[in-house]
C-alpha cells in the first residue's frame, strides 16, 4: 500500500515553518528574566483575538524550530512494506482460543527503494471499533511493557507505537535514518523523532480501526520531550501526554529546582547536543536571553489537552520547573475558553513511567475523550505558586 502525498498534505495539519526569525545571536537579544510573554506579536503589538493567536502561533513555531529543535521537512511518501496480524492476550475466563487483542507488526519504507525502514507495531483491542489511540514514542514490543498493553486494550485503547531510532539514532551521527534524505534540513534528532510521529499518525488516520479523532500521545523522558514536540506541531494528535520530558520538554530553562538538568548540561558535546538545534546551545548561561521559554511549546498545544506527567523526586528532570510552565501556559488556555484542558499528574517517586502513570494517562484521555468523570487530582500544584509577570498583555 502506498500513502500518497497528496493525500498526506490535504489532511495533516503539520506547520512546516522554515527559519523566519532573525539570526540574533543571544547577546543581541534583549534580557528577560522572567517567562517571556507568550502574547506579544513579534512585532511589538498583542495578541487581542483569537485570530491573532493563530498567526502568534505561528510565530512561536518558527522561533521555537530557530533556536531549539530545527526546521523538519513537509510530510513524506511512504510504503507499507510489511503488515502481520496476531492473536495475543488469552482471554482465560473464554472458551478456549478467545484472544482478547490483535498485535500487528508494521514495517514503513522511505525514500528511495524504501531505503528507511521504521518498524511500528499495533495491539488493537478485539471487537467492533474505531477504537481510540495512545501512540507511545517506543517501539512498544518490549517484553516489559507486556502488561500496559494489555491494560491499554483492555480499556478500549489501540496502543500503538515505533521504533524511534529507525528514524534516527540516539547519537551524534547524521548518516542514519532520514537525515541523509533531507541534508537540506537542520532538525535534530528530537525533531526527527517528532516528525516520525507524524508519519505514524498518517498511517494511523488510514486504518478502519482507528478513531482519527482520538489520537493521544505520550513518550517518557527524550520520549516525552518529542511527544511533546509532535503535538505541539501536528493538530491532529488530540491528547498530548509527555511523561517525566524535563529540560527540553516541560521543564523550564529559567526557572529551575535543585538538582535539574540545565540547557549547558543536556547541549554538552559528549551529551545531548544533537537532540537540538545548534542555536539551543549558544545560550548557555543566556538562558534569561531566550526568545522563549517552555510555556511556549506548551502554548502550541493549547487548546488541545494537555496532560505532563511527572514524578516529584525526580529532580533531574525539574518538577517545579515544570509546573511553572503549567502555570505560565495556563493564561493562554484561559484566552482560548478551555481553562481545564491544562493538566498536571503529579505522583510521589522517581524517572520511570509506571503501570499507574499509564492508569492516570488513560483515565485523563476518557476523561477529556468520552466525558468520564475523573478520580485522580490532575490540578495539583505541589511548589510553591508561580506569579505571572505583571508586564504581560493577558487579553481580556
Ligand atoms: C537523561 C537526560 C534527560 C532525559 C533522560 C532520558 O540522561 O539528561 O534529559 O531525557 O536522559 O531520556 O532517559
Amino acid at each position: 500500500m502506498m500513502i500518497s502525498l497528496w493525500s498526506v498534505l490535504m489532511s495533516s495539519m503539520i506547520m512546516s515553518a522554515t527559519g523566519t526569525t532573525p539570526a540574533l545571536k543571544p547577546e543581541d537579544l534583549p534580557v528577560c528574566a522572567d517567562l517571556p510573554d507568550p502574547f506579544r506579536m513579534n512585532d511589538g503589538s498583542y495578541v487581542k483575538t483569537p485570530e491573532d493567536w493563530r498567526k502568534r502561533r505561528e510565530e512561536i513555531i518558527a522561533i521555537l524550530l530557530d533556536n531549539e529543535y530545527g526546521h523538519m521537512p513537509p510530510p513524506a511518501e511512504f510504503h507499507v512494506l510489511k503488515s502481520r496480524d496476531r492473536d495475543v492476550f488469552k482471554d482465560k475466563d473464554k472458551p478456549k482460543d478467545r484472544f482478547n487483542a490483535v498485535l500487528r507488526k508494521v514495517v514503513l519504507g522511505f525514500g528511495e527503494k524504501n531505503r528507511v525502514k521504521v518498524n511500528a507495531a499495533l495491539f488493537i483491542p478485539r471487537g467492533k471499533g474505531p477504537f481510540p489511540v495512545i501512540l507511545s514514542i517506543s517501539p512498544v514490543t518490549e517484553k516489559k511493557l507486556e502488561d500496559t498493553a494489555q491494560l491499554v486494550t483492555e480499556r478500549g485503547y489501540i496502543l500503538a507505537g515505533y521504533q524511534h531510532h529507525d528514524f534516527d539514532q540516539d547519537n551524534d551521527d547524521r548518516s542514519d535514518g532520514m537525515h541523509p534524505l533531507y541534508p537540506e534540513y537542520d532538525w535534530a534528532t528530537l525533531a526527527v523523532w517528532a516528525w516520525g510521529a507524524s508519519r505514524m499518525v498518517d498511517y494511523l488516520i488510514t486504518l478502519t480501526e482507528v478513531d482519527k479523532t482520538h489520537i493521544a500521545i505520550t513518550g517518557h523522558s527524550r520520549c516525552g520531550k518529542t511527544a511533546l514536540l509532535a503535538a505541539a506541531l501536528d493538530e491532529r494528535i488530540a491528547l498530548a501526554a509527555p511523561h517525566a520530558s524535563g529540560c527540553g520538554g516541560s521543564g523550564c530553562f529559567r526557572i529551575m529546582g535543585k538538582g535539574s538538568e540545565t540547557l549547558a548540561l543536556i547541549t554538552e558535546r559528549k551529551r545531548f547536543h544533537y537532540w537540538f538545534a545548534p542555536k539551543l546551545a549558544e545560550f548557555k548561561g543566556k538562558e534569561d536571553r531566550l526568545p522563549f521559554d517552555q510555556h511556549f511549546l506548551k502554548a502550541l498545544i493549547a487548546p488541545r489537552p494537555l496532560l505532563s506527567q511527572d514524578a516529584l523526586d525526580d529532580h533531574w528532570a525539574n518538577p517545579m520547573g515544570t509546573q511553572y510552565t503549567s502555570q505560565a501556559v495556563q493564561p493562554v488556555y484561559d484566552f482560548l475558553g478551555v481553562p481545564d484542558n491544562n493538566s498536571n499528574y503529579w505522583r510521589y517517586g522517581t524517572h520511570p513511567m509506571t503501570y499507574g502513570d499509564w492508569e492516570a494517562l488513560i483515565e485523563y484521555a476518557d476523561h477529556t475523550f468520552f466525558n468520564k468523570p475523573l478520580v485522580r487530582d490532575f490540578k495539583g500544584r505541589p511548589f510553591p505558586g508561580y506569579s505571572i509577570p505583571a508586564s504581560w498583555h493577558v487579553p481580556k
